[in-house]
């Protein structure tokens, strides 16, 4: 019905994050008309930097079998609504592909992958990072990994959410693992299954750091010059 979905449209330019959040699924459920005022919506804010609610919007496209859908964003958006920026080469396609369908638990081994990957070749064969390759990591490529889990998880995960939590704690790991979902009491939480792969997970849950090693990986991770300006 017209009159549904254009008062949804005017809702959705105007409303507040939290109206725009309630708005959206409610336009992916109207077919092609609703769709076709996400795809308007989309392109109206393509030149501001991408925020999670226009990730809600591209996710509601990106996981519609409608024919529109699909060559819109074929035609504006082929690699997705974040700029896959790398320093050296790496293609985020993947990552950003994996984290649009909301398949956080791939998108996270692909992270895994990338941080690797990142390191060169020896950390790609070794499967983990040294902490000084950490600290090596380009920054340009750790903020579009981050930007990327940002803008696919309504803002809830990604490297500078745990930062911020991190830094509120005064950085006491004690009170960071619990808060995060990765320790219960004197328990870990087990590797796959005792993790949250959906937006249920507290905040700051994903991307995972394997804490087998011991915590000064995941510790440079958090303290790298990538998010000293305000990167979130
Ligand atoms: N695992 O427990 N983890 C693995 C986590 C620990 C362990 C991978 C996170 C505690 C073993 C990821 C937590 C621990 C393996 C994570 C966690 C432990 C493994 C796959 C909560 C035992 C397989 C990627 C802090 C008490 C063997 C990878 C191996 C894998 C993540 C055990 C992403 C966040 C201390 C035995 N765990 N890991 O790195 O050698 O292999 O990796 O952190």
């Amino acid at each position: 019905p017209a009159n549904d979905t254009d008062s949804l449209r005017q809702t959705l330019i105007a409303g507040s994050l939290q109206v725009q959040q309630q708005i959206i699924p409610q336009l992916a459920d109207l077919g092609n008309e609703g769709l076709s005022v996400l795809m308007e919506f989309l392109l109206k804010r393509r030149d501001n930097p991408a925020t999670w609610i226009d990730g809600k919007a591209y996710q509601v496209l990106y996981n519609s079998d409608a024919l529109p859908a699909k060559e819109f964003l074929l035609s504006c958006f082929p690699e997705g609504i974040v700029p896959l920026k790398s320093e050296c080469g790496i293609n985020y396609n993947p990552l950003q592909q994996l984290l649009a369908a909301q398949d956080f638990q791939a998108a996270d081994r692909v992270t895994i992958q990338k941080m690797c990957e990142l390191a060169g070749p020896t950390a790609v064969q070794r499967k983990w990072l040294y902490f000084t390759e950490v600290e090596n990591a380009p920054a340009v490529d750790l903020q579009t990994i981050n930007y990327l889990w940002l803008v696919h998880s309504e803002g809830k995960f990604g490297f500078s959410v745990q930062r911020e939590i991190w830094l509120s704690l005064g950085k006491n790991w004690d009170s960071f693992w619990p808060k995060i979902g990765w320790k219960n009491g004197n328990n870990w939480t087990r590797y796959p299954n005792g993790f949250t792969w959906d937006l249920s997970a507290p905040r700051g849950h994903l991307p995972l750091s394997n804490q087998l090693r011991g915590v000064r990986v995941f510790a440079s991770l958090l303290s790298h010059p990538a998010w000293a300006k305000s990167a979130t």
